[in-house]
């Protein structure tokens, strides 16, 4: 490569706009700029209050100058001095300069004896893969750290020979590893009503997506002799004290995408996501996902199981229950900007989000920055997999006035995620869960995003 391009009579030049700040989230690190001081305060200050990164624009990093920068004319102790050895306890952790980047807890929902909720950083994350240790969580009854080689997996009910499985014989079975998103039926919950939490994290932060690796459920059952014809359902069930059952139906496990898995992103399970083993269903909300699953029971009727008859129903507006509303629907949210963040000046921004559809793949996202009057549509990043999030992208010039962005996304089977009128005048006000709507941030004029709602 030649330095022509970087160097022009002696002086560095400005780099091509869009690459210096792709996210908006590095500025933090800027402690050269003076001008910046308050704001970089603000912006730890606004970390250490749960809030996201702040955001700034490239025009935010000039040329520095006379006098150059002292960060590239001073040469810093990692330039002159020998480094870490490896890292000696053997597992990798992120730098320290990154400590803002956490799971947290809601504001917005009330503590009992433990928390039992927690959400992903989506603000701060890049792509379509959750890091284990940021994928979000939910606990009906705690995590727990379960020794492999004592757990079991039992297979019975509508079969020819009742099994059981030790983690060895699951694991050594063929194996298949595919990225699938998994998202809470309360994710965005605190949002039916009315606005009520301040970042995205807190709205939208009850989906991760990873690599699962496992054993297609219906290898299991096949080895245990299913009879096909007869049976319909199959009840799943976790060993921990929450009594976590759920029926699935044959036709999502003989499709073969039902996975009895192991794996998450390149390694085992982590204990709060269901180690040693957890069922994974593609599409379907995540309390179908059974975390450390000890028993799959054949049927042929639904179980109608507490979490199926008293929690996990859609309240109509009419007072009738939805039940078995198992699906996730096509849903999508802008990660930046986004609410808690800040846009130090006008000009360009990268927007992006993350989009999904519990029927397949995301075919379209459109984004508005006027509330929805206009739309552009979005650069869908590849690749664009089924039942998995999707990072869609689109340019954005800033010009300091107040605006209102959206995103809306659209799947393969043609269906387009509801605004919250739309989806009010099916559902009602008093759901909890399966809320899809259009999420709308307000770019406020002295840069601050807000979370707000548009009747
Ligand atoms: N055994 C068991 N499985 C469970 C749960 C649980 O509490 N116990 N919670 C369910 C719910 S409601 C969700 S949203 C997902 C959360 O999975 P995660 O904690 O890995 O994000 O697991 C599901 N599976
Ligand atoms: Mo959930």
């Amino acid at each position: 490569m030649s330095h022509e391009h970087h160097q022009s009579s002696g002086r560095l030049r400005k780099a091509p706009e869009s690459f210096l700040d792709p996210v908006g989230v590095r500025s933090v690190w800027a402690e050269a700029k003076e001008g910046r001081r308050h704001f970089i305060r603000n912006a730890f200050a606004a970390a250490a209050a749960g809030l996201a990164a702040p955001v700034v624009s490239a025009q935010s990093n000039p040329v520095p100058a006379e006098g150059g920068d002292p960060n590239i004319l001073n040469l810093p102790a990692h330039t002159t001095g020998l480094g870490q050895g490896v890292v000696t306890d053997g597992y990798g952790k992120p730098s320290q300069y990154e400590v803002n980047v956490q799971r947290r807890q809601s504001p917005g929902l009330t503590q009992t004896t433990q928390a039992s909720v927690s959400f992903a950083p989506l603000q701060s994350l890049f792509g379509i893969v959750t890091p284990s240790g940021l994928h979000f969580e939910r606990h009906h009854q705690g995590w727990w750290d379960i020794d492999p080689s004592k757990h079991r997996l039992m297979v019975n009910g509508m079969v020819k020979t009742p099994m059981v499985f030790t983690m060895d014989e699951v694991m050594r079975l063929p194996a298949v590893s595919r990225f699938y998103f998994i998202e809470c039926g309360a994710n965005t919950a605190v949002e039916w009503g009315n606005v009520a939490v301040p970042t995205v994290q807190y709205t939208h932060g009850m989906i991760s997506c990873s690599e699962f690796t496992g054993v297609p459920l219906i290898r299991l059952l096949e080895l245990a002799g299913i009879d096909l014809k007869k049976a319909k359902f199959v009840l799943a069930e976790g060993a921990d004290g929450s009594s976590m059952t759920r029926t699935i139906p044959m036709s999502l496990i003989t499709s073969g995408e039902v996975l009895v898995a192991y794996g998450q992103n390149g390694e085992m399970l982590r204990p709060e996501n269901g180690y040693p083993l957890r069922l994974v269903v593609p599409g379907v909300q995540g309390v179908s996902w059974v975390k450390y699953l000890r028993r799959i029971e054949v049927g042929d009727m639904p179980w109608a199981a507490k979490d199926e008859a008293i929690h996990y129903m859609d309240l109509m507006p009419d007072g009738t229950h939805r039940q078995y509303t198992n699906l996730q629907e096509c849903k999508s949210v802008v990660t930046t900007p986004s609410g808690g963040q800040v846009l130090l000046d006008k000009g360009f921004y990268n927007i992006t989000g993350l989009a999904w559809s519990g029927r397949g793949k995301v075919k379209r996202v459109d984004v508005s920055v006027d509330g929805g009057r206009n739309w552009r549509t979005a650069r869908l990043q590849t690749p664009v997999l089924s039942k998995c999030l999707t990072r869609f992208n689109i340019d954005w010039v800033w010009d300091g006035k107040p605006a209102i962005i959206q995103s809306r996304a659209q799947d393969e089977t043609g269906y387009v995620q509801p605004t919250y009128r739309q989806l009010r005048a099916v559902r009602g006000t008093r759901s909890i869960y399966h809320n899809n709507a259009i999420q709308s941030w307000l770019v406020q004029e002295s840069g601050e995003v807000k979370n707000v709602q548009l009747s």
